[in-house]
């Protein structure tokens, strides 16, 4: 019995704590950096948040109330408005937090199993990023410590243990994390009520209500998990009574594995100010938005010129399954309620299904007049492709029945040479989403960790794609959707913070079954 095991065994809650006194506790593996090393010396939080994560009720469908697991926070230090709940919802408080702050979170493990919290797309040190090996079990503790270095943007937390990330944040468990800072300040965007919070996920609920996950179906996991309905911050297809004005849309696409293809209706376009890593440097004008497993986007509505009680709704517009899901024998199998499938398994909703997300009703109220500017930012100045470089190939393929990156699957400390660079230097990695002769192949929405990266070159693949027209890979991203056949190349600079970090497929179940790797930032 190793130290953490006699700490869970005991019920104390602190193995940092416990760390704080003695060093690194002698069960985290070489090079692993114990929590507590960076909250001892120097490190003074300006922010400082308990954020706890246990079982709870909520109300979601008429009748029974819902099973869930949630974040619940509370501000320790900082200002009383770091934290927002959205009411009603099993989401956990949206944090907001702006760049430069120093932030320290306590998180408390109130699960019956391990959990660690992941902050996607910030650029925090080894001990902050929620690998794996760091889970802490039922009861513990896990103290962060990091400071906000990325830009203003839409980011979000959510666990990430070892094979139930799919499972842990299916039960709930996922949150908003919203980076303010003064160049976004400058732009006077739309807030308050202006400012709408948007969490897409797909769930499946029983005739009592309760949440259903992949009822044994080995192609639920082949495929990823699909809901038969869409929540919008936990609530179905949600209205909402806006002003007749100007608003910020702020969306996460926080679903395990569906893909939207989101439009607004009446014909107004989706003007996109932001990706994953904050503001574009131009504002697009798009019919629609491809939106993958992981992804964020900032976009500006106009309601001006509606009249009061003008509907708008947030569609998934309809698209071709095979373009976003495996298809080929297996595929045929699953839908046949073959051995892989069984009747009943499948979401009666598959990818590509057009969806009625939530709706916008406007008052008669009009709010404050707002410009569209048409540079909303200066940061491609900082930017330059660097074509000169090696390229890493990262083949995405599916092998001996699982998915793999280059041929490999996670295992926990593994690291091959190719996954190994140096702190602050620049790479060209180029993903390969290889076909398949069984014909399973999947658009797989790549997610590194660390650091945020720019899309130089998307090729191949089917130009009849139905997915193609909305995708945006302008601006800083930290996850790109590869579509069958295609191949795209990103330039990335990784981290200053030495260490292990992940990237990964961000279908949940993907994940879940391996078709993740490490890389050793040096
Ligand atoms: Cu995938």
């Amino acid at each position: 019995m190793n130290r953490r095991d006699l700490l869970r065994l005991l019920g104390l809650s602190t193995l940092v704590g416990f760390a704080g006194c003695e060093g690194p506790p002698a069960d985290l593996p070489p090079g692993v950096v114990s929590p507590q090393t960076t909250t001892g010396d120097g490190f003074v939080p300006d922010v400082e948040l308990v954020l706890t994560a246990a079982a709870d009720e909520v109300a979601v469908l008429p009748g029974d109330l819902t099973r869930v697991w949630r974040f619940t926070g509370r501000v320790l230090k900082g200002p009383a408005d770091t934290l927002q709940t959205l009411p009603g919802s099993y989401l956990g408080p949206v944090i907001r937090l702006r760049r430069g702050q120093k932030v320290r979170v306590r998180f408390a493990n109130q699960l019956v199993e391990d959990s660690i919290v992941h902050w996607h797309g910030l650029d925090v040190p080894e001990s902050a990023d929620g690998h794996p090996r760091l889970a802490v079990g039922p009861g513990q503790e896990y103290v962060y410590d990091f400071e906000v270095t990325n830009r203003a943007g839409t980011y979000w937390y959510h666990p990430h243990p070892h094979m139930r990330t799919g499972a842990q944040v299916y039960q709930g468990l996922a949150g908003l994390l919203l980076v303010q800072d003064s160049e976004e300040d400058a732009l006077a965007l739309p807030s308050g009520e202006a400012e709408l919070l948007c969490v897409l996920q797909d769930r499946r609920f029983d005739a009592r209500n309760q949440l259903v996950f992949h009822g044994g179906s080995m192609m639920e996991m082949m495929n990823g998990f699909l809901g038969d309905r869409v929540l919008v911050n936990g609530q179905p297809q949600p209205t909402t009574e806006v002003d007749a004005a100007w608003h910020r849309v702020r969306l996460l696409n926080g679903s395990n594995a569906r893909i939207y293809k989101l439009a607004w209706s009446r014909d107004l376009p989706m003007i996109v100010t932001g990706g994953d890593g904050g503001l574009l440097e131009h504002p697009l004008r798009q019919e629609a938005l491809t939106l993958a497993p992981g992804q964020r986007a900032d976009l500006l509505l106009d309601l001006t010129a509606l009249a009061p009680g003008t509907e708008v709704h947030l569609e998934s517009q309809a698209f071709v399954e095979a373009d976003a899901s495996a298809g080929g024998m297996m595929g045929m199998m699953g839908r046949r309620g073959g051995m892989m499938g069984g009747m009943g398994a499948r979401s009666t909703v598959p990818n590509g299904a057009p969806l009625r997300a939530m709706t916008l009703r406007t008052r008669a109220r009009k709010g404050p007049v707002f410009r569209l500017p048409e540079r909303l930012s200066s940061f491609d100045a900082a930017w330059s492709p660097r074509a000169d470089q090696t390229v890493r190939r990262v083949p995405l393929s599916f092998q001996r029945m699982e998915w793999s990156l280059d041929s490999r699957t996670f295992a926990m400390q593994d690291v091959a040479p190719a996954e190994t660079a140096a702190a602050g230097s620049t790479r060209i990695w180029e993903f390969v989403n290889l076909t398949n002769p069984m014909g399973m192949e999947a658009a797989h929405p790549i997610h590194m960790h660390g650091r945020q990266f720019r899309v130089l070159a998307r090729t191949g693949g089917r130009a009849t794609n139905t997915l193609r027209g909305g995708l945006v890979d302008d601006g800083w991203r930290d996850t790109v959707l590869v579509l069958p056949g295609e191949t795209v190349r990103v330039q990335v600079t990784f981290t200053r913070h030495p260490g292990l970090y992940l990237y990964h497929c961000h279908i949940l179940e993907h994940e879940d079954m391996g078709m993740m790797r490490n890389f050793k930032v040096t």
